[in-house]
């Protein structure tokens, strides 16, 4: 089938049309990462290309996120669906200030799809309720998205709320989102990194001794 309209159906933020092609290319047998690696995110990154250029502004951001966020939850069950026993435990969120979630929850639903029993936070988390809910739940890792220069801060704020907490060693950190570099990740203290969802279930799994 011809998954091009896919592409263009999240650029113009066709919620009706996203998601009637993704349950079909599902019906299929079409692999959700092809969908996903294929059309929708680069769909996403037009939109922030357009979004640059003054050709889009934050009413067709919203609705490209709208019709992305549709298709994304037609994908998740297919994404989650592994069998794998859980390997840990993991409490993830949007940074401080930041309202993008697509990404973060791409993270989550590969994260589940690796085995991890995983907790999600929402967005705009500040570093007290990160490291709350790791009291809380018993979290071995906090996964931590942002996708603006200006919410970055708030990962570095919540390893130090780690250490402050006396949780440093217990619990480790991973950073990721469009802005986040291995860079940045080890100039704040880190523990993992990683540009993209499946890399990040590879990291999440070395961080808890699993391997790859
Ligand atoms: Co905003 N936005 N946005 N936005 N938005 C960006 C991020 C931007 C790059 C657009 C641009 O200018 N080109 C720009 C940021 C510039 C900067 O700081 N560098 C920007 C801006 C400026 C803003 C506002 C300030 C606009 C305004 O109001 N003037 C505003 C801020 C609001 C806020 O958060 N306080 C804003 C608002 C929004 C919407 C709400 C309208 C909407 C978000 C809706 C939602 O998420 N529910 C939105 C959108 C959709 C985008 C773009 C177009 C798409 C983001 C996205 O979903 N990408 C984005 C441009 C772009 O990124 N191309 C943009 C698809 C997603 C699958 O990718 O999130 O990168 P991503 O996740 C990837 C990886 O990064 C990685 O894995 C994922 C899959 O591969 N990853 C991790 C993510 N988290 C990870 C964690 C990990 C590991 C990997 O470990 C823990």
């Amino acid at each position: 089938m011809d998954l091009q309209p896919l592409y263009t159906a999240v650029l113009e933020g066709d919620l009706n049309t996203a998601k009637t092609i993704t349950s079909q290319a599902l019906a299929e047998g079409t692999d959700p990462q092809v969908l996903l690696s294929q059309y929708m995110i680069p769909a996403m990154d037009e939109v922030g290309r357009r979004f640059e250029a003054n050709e889009y502004f934050v009413p067709e951001l919203l609705i490209a996120a709208r019709a992305m966020k549709g298709a994304l939850e037609i994908l998740r069950p297919k994404l989650v669906e592994s069998g794998a026993k859980p390997v840990g435990k993991v409490v993830i969120g949007t940074v401080r200030g930041d309202l993008h979630d697509i990404g973060k929850n791409l993270v989550a639903a590969m994260l589940e799809g690796g085995g991890f029993e995983v907790i999600d936070l929402g967005v705009d988390v500040s570093p007290e309720k990160f490291v709350e809910a790791v009291k809380d739940k018993g979290a071995q890792i906090i996964a931590m998205s942002a996708l603006l220069t200006t919410t970055m801060p708030g990962m570095r704020a919540t390893v130090e709320a780690v250490e402050q907490a006396g949780l440093k060693g217990a619990v480790k950190v991973m950073v990721g989102g469009a802005p986040v570099t291995q860079r940045y990740a080890d100039e704040i203290g880190a523990d993992g990194f990683s540009d993209n969802a499946s890399g990040a279930v590879r990291v999440a799994r070395e961080l808890v001794g699993t391997g790859k």
